[in-house]
């Protein structure tokens, strides 16, 4: 019960169990993980998929000879557990080089190389079969307000996006871009902060089919906004490309917990939506096993949060299944939602005297809303007593 199957999709980033515990405030806690041995395991433990940054797998400078070795190696452990590589991103943020940002550092020459080290990891992507490409902005920002023209960046970070749109297309590669909105943390404020900035900002690139969202749990919540609203509205649109699913308790520094720690309510909500909603790409983690744990404890901790997400699927399922559930829905008017409000059209509505002049304000006003009912059914099925 409860067991992952490859069915299931998940996936795991090499940096999340290969994360070694640096902090701001302390050194590593776990020596380093060999990306091969986190192929085994994450396979061992009915994961699907494995992602990576470029650096994750081939370390920063290393030799071409060097990285057809590391490229070499990782393969043979796909090849051997039939692990898949459903995405790629770039690393352009742990280098002091990208201090100012990469795609929008106001230095031009960084610019250029920011672009020359995400295509050649897309190069490697589209190679090992990956059909997205992340692209999270970490260091795309500002502490300060003359520090950057936030208008000129936005200008350079739709040239950057533009210039890789046209890159794969010319390559024919069978690969999207999905954009990872976080508000802040490394810097002080980052640019196209949630997943709405994200959304208004494809909308102005040349290709933008080409463009979604890779939204992060815990992302969405360091700004306070609800997560299911924000995938909501990012499937309403069909760019829900890609997902981090991770934990987060409130309003603070990112804290990456496994998926279903910190806000649990939300986390079922997500399901419910995620397995409702037509999302058929990968679950993907992206999480932090705290500095704590060895490394029994960062197994521990993964295949935590494909267990937790399994658990929340039965539990949303059944709520949805719950004839009690549905009455409640209806009581709620749940189904009056989905109709559509002057389907006859605005002529209609203006000469429908019962739509206003007619309308008994007081007595709508008046009706409840069968809310608490409908939530404490739901909260019934999560806490697994109905
Ligand atoms: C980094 C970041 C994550 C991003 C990764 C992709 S790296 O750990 O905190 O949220 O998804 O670059
Ligand atoms: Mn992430
Ligand atoms: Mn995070
Ligand atoms: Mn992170």
């Amino acid at each position: 019960r409860y067991q992952p199957t490859p069915d299931d999709k998940f996936s795991f980033g090499l940096w999340t169990v290969g994360w070694q515990g640096r902090d701001p405030f302390g050194e590593a806690t776990r020596a380093p993980l060999d990306p091969a041995e986190s192929v085994r395991h994450l396979a061992d433990l009915g994961a699907y998929g494995v992602t990576f940054h470029d650096d994750d797998l081939i370390p920063f400078g290393a030799s071409e000879t060097e990285r057809e070795s590391h490229v070499k190696r990782f393969r043979q452990a796909l090849d051997a557990t039939g692990l898949t590589v459903p995405m790629a991103t770039t690393n352009l943020f742990t280098h002091p080089v990208f201090k100012d940002g990469a795609f929008t550092a106001n230095d031009r020459d960084v610019r250029r190389y920011a672009l020359r080290k995400t295509i050649r990891n897309i190069d490697l992507a589209a190679e090992l079969g990956a059909r997205t490409y992340v692209a999270w902005g970490g260091r795309e920002g500002a502490e300060s307000g003359a520090a950057k023209d936030v208008r000129a960046a936005l200008d350079r970070m739709k040239e950057a996006f533009d210039l890789l749109g046209e890159y794969v297309t010319t390559q024919g590669y069978d690969l999207r871009f999905a954009i990872e909105p976080k508000p802040n943390e490394p810097r002080g404020d980052i640019l196209l902060p949630t997943v709405g900035h994200a959304l208004a900002f494809i909308e102005r690139l040349e290709r933008p089919e080409l463009y979604g969202v890779n939204p992060e749990v815990g992302h969405e919540q360091m700004a306070g906004l609800n997560f299911p609203h924000s995938i909501a509205q990012a499937l309403w649109a069909g760019k829900l490309f890609h997902i981090d699913l991770n934990g987060q308790s409130g309003i603070k520094y990112d804290q990456d917990l496994r998926f279903g720690a910190g806000d649990l309510r939300s986390a079922f909500w997500l399901v419910d939506l995620l397995e409702r909603g037509g999302y058929e790409g990968p679950r993907h983690f992206d999480f932090k096993p705290p500095r704590t744990e060895d490394y029994a404890g960062v197994w521990e901790s993964a295949a935590g949060c494909m267990r937790n997400y399994l658990i929340l699927r039965e539990r949303a399922a059944a709520f949805r299944a719950d004839p009690e559930v549905q009455e409640a829905l209806r009581a709620s008017r749940l189904d009056e939602l989905a109709l559509p409000t002057a389907a006859e059209g605005l002529p209609q509505l203006l000469s429908d005297r019962a739509a206003f002049e007619d309308f008994d304000v007081d007595s709508a006003a008046a009706r409840g809303m069968a809310f608490e009912r409908l939530d404490q059914l739901a909260m019934d099925h999560l806490l697994g007593v109905r």
